[in-house]
């Protein structure tokens, strides 16, 4: 991927000038975001919000509830709006400073929508099919909607709208990212150069956390509610221990790093750095001559990140119309930077 920097070589100065009010001083701009599908994971938290965290000061950075993203499956819109309030609060609670980023929803900004439709007219049929996770999710089944097939296509929209130049996101995203550096590459030949070409910036160490009953599928929000699997981000401190407690490992009586052939183990090693901020799981493999004290520990480091979460969570969903007002806020901001892309965009295009 280290071709961005050409590929972005000449962008047009509508494009790039809002840069100027880039915190960081550096032509960082981040973007990405969470669906409110379901109840945060441990994964979203290390995959990404906590990297969204870290990453705040470093680059301009707008940070999105991606609530329409959620209607490509079934959902309840009471349900929606409550997980929407929920997560958005929930990016409050783990240190985002609506001060320092722009907090937003998605559907509050209508340039998404807008946007995507210039892109699926970029985009062919033959890329979206290729897609895994609607392979995966809908691909086949009767009542798969429309919007699953072109979500990819409006992802690449929330990205490039803002200039982004790198996507934090967990693995699984991966191959949507290229969708939209596909894109923004095709768009800016084809018309002229209009988008920056985003880049992947996947996490170190957590980037693929795995489901602690089935080590080989990814911890997921979809997960049953009663699902020893998936560590919620506002689970009790006594239902992460008991989580941990029970996480599947394997027969071998030594505590080893190999994430193919040991995925249970090497899914709590890996949980463990990244809740300690250690950059090599299979180095922590060393520390321990049994899974007991693993366990232990790993737990410990889970709490020991998210009960502060859920202290300031606690106080924060205690006035929703604060949370609310500040994405209202972050709306305004969202709108004002995607604008001059827009408005570039529909030019290049013809309209
Ligand atoms: N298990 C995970 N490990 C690391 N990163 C993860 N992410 C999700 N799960 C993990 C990352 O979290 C961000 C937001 O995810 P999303 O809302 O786009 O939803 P998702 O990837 O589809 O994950 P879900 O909803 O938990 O599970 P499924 O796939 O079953 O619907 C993304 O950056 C994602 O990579």
């Amino acid at each position: 991927m280290s071709h961005t920097a050409t590929d972005n070589r000449g962008i047009d100065d509508t494009v790039t000038s809002h840069r100027a009010t880039n915190p960081a001083g550096t032509n960082r701009t981040i973007f990405s975001g969470i669906q409110p599908t379901g109840r945060l994971t441990l994964g979203n938290y290390l995959g990404a919000l906590g990297r969204f965290v870290d990453l705040q000061h470093a680059a301009r950075c707008v940070f999105c509830v991606v609530d329409l993203h959620a209607l490509t499956v079934e959902h309840d819109p009471r349900r929606l709006h409550q997980l929407t309030r929920e997560t958005a609060t929930i990016y409050l609670a783990a240190g985002l400073d609506p001060a320092v980023c722009v907090l937003t929803r998605q559907s509050d900004v209508s340039a998404h929508t807008e946007l995507m439709y210039l892109l699926e007219s970029t985009a062919y049929v033959g890329e979206l099919n290729r897609m895994i996770q609607f392979k995966e999710k809908g691909r086949g089944r009767p009542r798969t909607r429309v919007s699953l097939y072109t979500y990819p296509v409006l992802m690449a929209a929330d990205i490039l709208l803002y200039g982004g130049t790198e996507v934090p996101v967990g693995d699984d995203q991966r191959q949507h990212v290229e969708l939209a550096r596909d894109l923004a590459i095709r768009f800016n030949r084809e018309y002229g150069r209009t988008f920056v070409v985003p880049e992947m910036s996947p996490a170190t160490v957590g980037a693929r956390v795995m489901d602690l009953q089935n080590p080989t599928a990814k911890m997921s929000k979809d997960a049953p509610a009663d699902s020893l699997g998936s560590i919620r981000l506002l689970d009790p401190p006594e239902v992460i221990v008991r989580k941990v407690s029970r996480a599947v490992t394997d027969t071998s009586p030594d505590v080893g790093y190999d994430p193919e052939n040991r995925p249970g183990v090497s899914n709590l090693l890996e949980i463990l750095a990244g809740c300690t901020g250690e950059s090599d799981p299979a180095a922590l493999a060393g520390k321990y001559d049994g899974y007991a004290a693993l366990k232990r520990d790993t737990a410990d480091a889970v709490v020991g990140v998210l009960e502060p979460l859920q202290n300031r969570y606690a106080e924060l969903a205690a006035d929703p119309a604060h949370v609310d007002a500040t994405l209202r806020l972050g709306a305004e901001r969202a709108r004002e930077l995607a604008a001059p892309t827009l408005a570039a965009a529909r030019t290049a295009i013809g309209l």
